[in-house]
């Protein structure tokens, strides 16, 4: 990596490319014949953060920056060496749990490099076009169901306050200097590419090795009743594209419109390894039992309950369907086989 590939086709930068939606991304885009240059934040080695974009065969086809976006400076001479004719901006701090242990590292990650890229494509790229990765996060506590472009935001987390900020300095260079610039607020979305630091690979990870001997103790969740809208990560990918190549810039929800609880998805994923669940007590107590040998296999740990929890959340994704004409193509059982088959091979179990 380093080095440019491809003479020709429109010029895209990914920030935080070895996210899970930046390899999905990447892979559509050099599909689609960009050039792609995608940023690294700096610390960690290329061994723990290249594995995406090896899993999706991209090593070596897209070039790759170390650079800190909270560096304005920084951001001018990324944005001038490579100029763009596309901006996804991906690269945060993505985990709500542990945002409450680095609220201000978590703002700096996620407003200030959102402030950075704007200001700089305001001051000498304002052709650009830019795509701001937005959450259903940020309604939080939220005052309706579905919801909506147009739903209040009530955050909950130190995450979502900074998404809430980057999202609506997003919207504020587009009202204020006419700059091509849209937030997808995307709902939850997984892939096998997920890092078990959210809940969906916890899940699969746990189970899949629960179930092959490889763990002694039942897996401890958090919140079992939180309920979440759940869709594929590639088919939230191409909304993202879709955003970009609209007539004229506006914000999307992208969600499948359909919620499932965590204990659903337990639920889903021991129903894809052929597992029998049985489900018993409450609150902190409740536990899901293996039926063919008796042995519990999950429990409740509160130590993982959030300082503010979000209850449920639900999009409606109208406004992309009808005017991107996106619909997502994976349903939730569906992307649990899917993520449960990539963790056997993980596993050396297939
Ligand atoms: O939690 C509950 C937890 O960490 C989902 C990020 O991509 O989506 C993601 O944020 C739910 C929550 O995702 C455990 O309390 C129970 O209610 O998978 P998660 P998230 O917080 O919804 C949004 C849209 C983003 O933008 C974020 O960047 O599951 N839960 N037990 C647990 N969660 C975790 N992580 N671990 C547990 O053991």
């Amino acid at each position: 990596m380093g080095e440019k590939f491809g003479t020709s086709g429109p010029r895209a930068l990914i920030t935080g490319i070895t996210s899970q939606d930046g390899a999905y991304l990447a892979s559509l885009l050099l599909d689609k014949g960009y050039r792609v240059t995608g940023t690294l934040r700096p610390g960690g080695t290329m061994l723990n953060r290249a594995w995406r974009l090896e899993t999706m065969g991209l090593a070596g086809r897209v070039t790759t920056v170390t650079v800190d976006l909270t560096d304005a400076r920084a951001v001018s001479w990324l944005l001038d060496d490579h100029a763009p004719d596309e901006v996804y901006h991906l690269s945060a701090h993505s985990s709500v749990h542990s945002s409450f242990h680095i609220p201000a590292e978590t703002f700096a990650s996620n407003a200030v490099a959102t402030t950075n890229l704007l200001e700089v494509i305001r001051t000498r790229h304002p052709r650009t076009r830019f795509y701001h990765a937005s959450t259903s996060e940020m309604f939080g506590e939220a005052p309706e169901v579905p919801q909506t472009e147009k739903t209040l935001f009530r955050p909950r987390s130190p995450y979502a306050v900074a998404k809430v900020a980057a999202h609506q300095m997003t919207t504020l260079y587009r009202i204020a200097y006419g700059l091509f610039c849209v937030n997808g607020i995307l709902f939850n979305h997984e892939s096998p590419l997920r890092g078990p630091e959210f809940v969906t690979a916890k899940i699969v990870r746990g189970l899949v090795r629960w179930q092959a001997g490889l763990e002694d103790a039942p897996m401890a969740l958090g919140r079992l009743d939180a309920r979440r809208d759940w869709g594929f990560a590639g088919d939230y990918v191409r909304g993202m594209w879709s955003m970009l190549q609209a007539e004229g810039p506006d914000d999307y929800v992208l969600a499948s419109g359909r919620t499932w609880s965590v204990r659903d998805f337990v639920s889903l994923t021991a129903n894809a390894l052929d597992m029998r669940l049985l489900w018993q007590g409450e609150g902190v107590g409740e536990v899901a039992i293996e039926l063919d040998s008796g042995r519990t296999c999950v429990t409740v740990d509160p130590a993982l309950f959030r300082p503010a929890e979000v209850g449920e959340l639900r999009g409606d994704s109208s406004r992309a369907r009808e005017r991107l004409d996106w619909t997502p193509r994976v349903d939730l059982p569906e992307l649990v086989a899917m993520m449960v088959a990539a963790e056997k091979v993980r596993q050396g179990l297939a």
